[in-house]
């Protein structure tokens, strides 16, 4: 049999890449076949999220910038500084945080959904108009963010005025001038070409961009303990082969960039300019709470002893 597995990305983006180790792994060890569908096949990531809930799709790659809506939990991971910005120490909190593989497992559950894995996708950095030095510069900025609360709440604190737009509006948004910046992963600005309606980018350092990948659980629960071992297995294979993928990814598409667009100006906040972006991150988890009351609580402190438990 076939099973089908949709993601937010091209084939050759970090999802893609992801999926198809994935795919190859489990291909490799069992009798049955994935296809792909990469972003624009069947949609945008709601409409793919949608599908997978309904058990058209069995596996979906959906960011928490996008379910925020349907687990507000998973906002947390717009809590800015809230992730380190050492890989070594971002890779072993998603290798083993507690938060993840039994709060958050428990929560995807309740929406039909086995979360198999989450996993970085690289450091997030601000492209826009114009410079960004300090949250006075993002006034009047209709920055472009993913549909989700908690990111709003963040830049509204950083100071733009946020706007929550899929994926598929981004470039021909920026282009016309309907918005004014945008956030991603490094390659992804160069994948998406984001550098052609887009002439700053900023580092503040505040994010790593997060994306988590999960089955649909009556499908899931439905198989045999020999294919639910191969998938996991096929998981595992994948998460570690995606860290050791992303080895200079960064570096290598701001590289791209420079050659793409000689005069893209690249700016790396100090100390200093990041301490009001910091600043922020406060009253953005004040939000969180509110929004999400004891569970959300719960998740933030487990967070937090995951990382601690990943710095050391
Ligand atoms: O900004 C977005 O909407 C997209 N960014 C990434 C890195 N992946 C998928 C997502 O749709």
């Amino acid at each position: 049999d076939t099973w089908k597995y949709a993601f937010e990305e091209a084939i050759t983006d970090v999802q893609g890449v992801f999926a198809t180790k994935f795919k190859e792994e489990l291909e490799k060890n069992t009798d049955h076949e994935v296809q792909l569908y990469p972003y624009g096949t069947l949609g945008e990531s709601a409409d793919i999220m949608e599908q997978a809930q309904a058990g058209i799709l069995q596996f979906v790659d959906q960011s928490p910038g996008f379910t925020g809506s349907l687990i507000p939990e998973a906002q947390v991971f717009f809590v800015p500084y809230l992730l380190p910005s050492d890989t070594k120490e971002l890779n072993s909190f998603f290798r083993n945080s507690k938060a993840i593989n039994e709060n958050f497992k428990d929560l995807y559950a309740q929406q039909n959904l086995e979360l198999l894995t989450m996993f970085p996708e690289g450091e997030v950095v601000m492209t826009t108009k114009e410079e960004v030095r300090s949250p006075s510069d993002l006034d009047e900025v209709k920055f472009r963010v993913m549909t989700n609360p908690l990111l709003v709440e963040s830049y509204k604190a950083f100071g733009a005025t946020p706007t929550p737009l899929p994926w598929g509006e981004v470039y021909g948004g920026l282009q016309t001038n309907i918005i004014q910046g945008q956030e991603n992963p490094l390659f992804f600005v160069d994948s998406t070409k984001m550098y052609e309606v887009t002439d700053v980018i900023t580092y503040a350092g505040h994010n790593n961009f997060t994306t988590a990948v999960m089955a649909n659980k009556e499908f899931y629960d439905g198989l045999s303990d020999e294919d639910k071992k191969a998938i996991q297995a096929a998981t595992d294979a994948a998460f570690e082969y995606i860290l050791d993928y992303q080895k200079g990814l960064s570096e290598q598409a701001i590289e791209n960039i420079k050659k793409a667009k000689p005069d893209m100006k690249v700016v790396v906040l100090s100390e200093e300019e990041r301490a009001p972006f910091k600043a922020a991150a406060a009253t953005v988890e004040e939000k969180f709470i509110e929004m999400t009351g004891d569970s959300g609580k719960a998740i933030l402190e487990q967070m937090k002893a995951d990382l601690k438990a990943a710095m050391k």
